[in-house]
């Protein structure tokens, strides 16, 4: 019979069992950091030949469980490209999945035909190869599934992985720069499980909504790595590869760090701060002085004031829902570094900025959500078309927008909605030129994506490159991925 104690015992053991909660809250078996691994691709003068295998395999995430995962070269998540700038990249991919996928290089000025979207499937079993020059400055990018409607599903899968471009300023600097010894990637994603140990993925309506969020924070595809720092000055290429969830990012002792890159690359100077905010799709580079030899916690978690200010409504149901709003993201040992002859810059490159006054034409995109009853009876049938840009959900056969090489442009992003949209566009960088708040930290350097607040109006300047093509489109939309694969999303070409 069971006693009263034992019953409370066995709770208790229920309770406080799963392995990976504890290893998540409280680093009591610490995993290793992984870097990712690094392919230069092989070389013949500036021609550089990637060979990338989409692939699906099993990775040991949980205790005592695998996971079903996909990944780029390896089982899970993509490995590191790097190559410099002023490089003909040649990449050959190979889909070895069941499924029809594509990669496309987010950030990256590119030909349309090689940009990787939902125009350039590859089909299972297929190959497709993808051609560029690199014309942009050194800058932490990277790639991931764009399959029409399937994005959210594939990205969550595994299919993104970072492209690192250097040139010869960023070379220069005496940055941190050796990979995996002062200069690590640092792909931030959230995930759910099942019982089996299988990715859950939609676990209801609401995902469909809001984006999918996962109670499990990885690093590189690791819960609650511990960094162990053999220099005493690194550089953190911190990538937001989550699906939908905003982090703001903060060490838990509070210590500073200098935000050195923004989205498309080095700021024109170092930003000291002691947090920084990244939404789905946003990279930043910091550098963190940890010749202390402590052990610091990188973290999500808002400021008091900030959380009890900005809390959105939907924030607010997701935390009366019991849903976590901190999280522990990795640890930092620093106990054993050498100290490192890096110094930080006082100024990094000169921003090639475009001019206002060379502006030939604005647009304006209204982000829109269906509310009310009509949004929920969508959502729960599985439609495709709930979000919205100026009234019209994605049409794959519809060019939206026509834009002349080389012109620049001014686009009026306004979010008419309730929750924040991160706003990303194809082929290009910008600068965000007027927003209701503060243009700070890495929203001073070149970006790719810009987080729309809730009805906020944000501006960016863009000057397209000479690239174009009539008869293929770029895309522009917003980067919490379900919200792309469920109509916030919309095509432009370059003539
Ligand atoms: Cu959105």
């Amino acid at each position: 019979m069971l006693t009263r104690r034992r019953f409370v015992q066995s709770i208790l053991a229920f309770a406080i069992l799963p392995k990976q909660l504890l290893q998540a809250k409280g680093f009591l078996s610490p995993n290793a950091f992984q870097v990712p691994p690094l392919e230069l691709g092989r070389r013949s003068g500036k021609d550089v030949y990637f060979d990338l295998d989409i692939q699906s395999g099993v990775s040991q995430i949980l205790p005592n469980v695998s996971t079903k995962t996909w990944g780029i070269n390896q089982p899970f998540l993509g490995v590191t490209l790097r190559a410099n700038k002023g490089d003909s990249i040649h990449v050959n991919v190979t889909n070895n999945l069941h499924k029809t996928t594509t990669l496309h290089w987010h950030g990256i000025k590119l030909p349309a035909k090689a940009d990787g979207g939902p125009h350039q499937p590859i089909k299972p079993a297929q190959k497709w190869l993808s051609e560029f020059d690199i014309i942009q400055p050194a800058a932490s990018l990277w790639y991931h599934s764009h399959q029409m409607h399937k994005t959210g599903e594939q990205v969550y899968q595994g299919l993104a992985g970072m492209f690192i471009i250097d040139d010869d300023i960023s070379k220069n600097l005496s940055l941190p720069s050796e990979y995996g010894v002062d200069d690590f990637p640092v792909i931030i994603q959230d995930k759910d499980f099942n019982q089996d140990g299988s990715f859950k993925y939609f676990s209801d309506f609401r995902d469909k909504l809001m984006g999918k969020k996962g109670e499990t924070i990885l690093v590189n595809g690791v819960i609650s790595p511990v960094l162990k720092a053999r220099k005493s000055m690194i550089r953190l290429r911190i990538l937001n590869g989550s699906n939908a969830r905003i982090y703001h990012l903060n060490f838990d002792d509070k210590r500073m760090f200098h935000i050195i890159a923004s989205d498309g690359g080095l700021l024109e100077k170092p930003v000291m701060a002691h947090s920084i905010k990244l939404a789905p799709a946003e990279r930043a580079e910091i550098l963190v002085d940890i010749s202390d030899g402590k052990m610091p916690i990188l973290r999500h978690k808002m400021h008091m004031q900030k959380s009890a200010n900005r809390m959105s409504g939907m924030m607010m149901m997701q935390s009366i829902q019991g849903k976590k709003q901190e999280f522990d993201i990795f640890q930092i040992d620093a106990r054993s570094v050498s100290t490192s002859d890096k110094k930080i810059p006082d100024n990094l490159v000169k921003h090639d900025n475009p001019s206002v006054r060379s502006i030939s034409k604005k647009r304006v995109f209204k982000l829109q959500m269906q509310m009310g009853p009509q949004l929920m009876f969508g959502a729960m049938s599985g439609s495709t078309d709930l979000l919205k840009i100026n009234g019209k959900s994605m049409n794959i056969n519809r060019i939206d927008e026509v834009v002349k090489a080389g012109s620049v442009e001014l686009w009026e992003i306004e979010n008419t909605s309730m929750m924040p949209h991160p706003f990303h566009i194809h082929n290009v960088q910008f600068k965000i030129v007027t927003r209701q708040s503060k243009i700070k930290g890495h929203e001073l350097g070149f970006k790719d994506v810009v987080l729309v607040r809730p009805h906020e109006t944000v501006q960016v300047l863009i000057k397209f490159p000479q690239f174009s093509d009539a008869k293929t489109p770029y895309m522009y939309h917003c980067h919490i991925l379900e919200h792309e694969d469920h109509g916030m999303m919309g095509q432009f070409v370059v003539v």
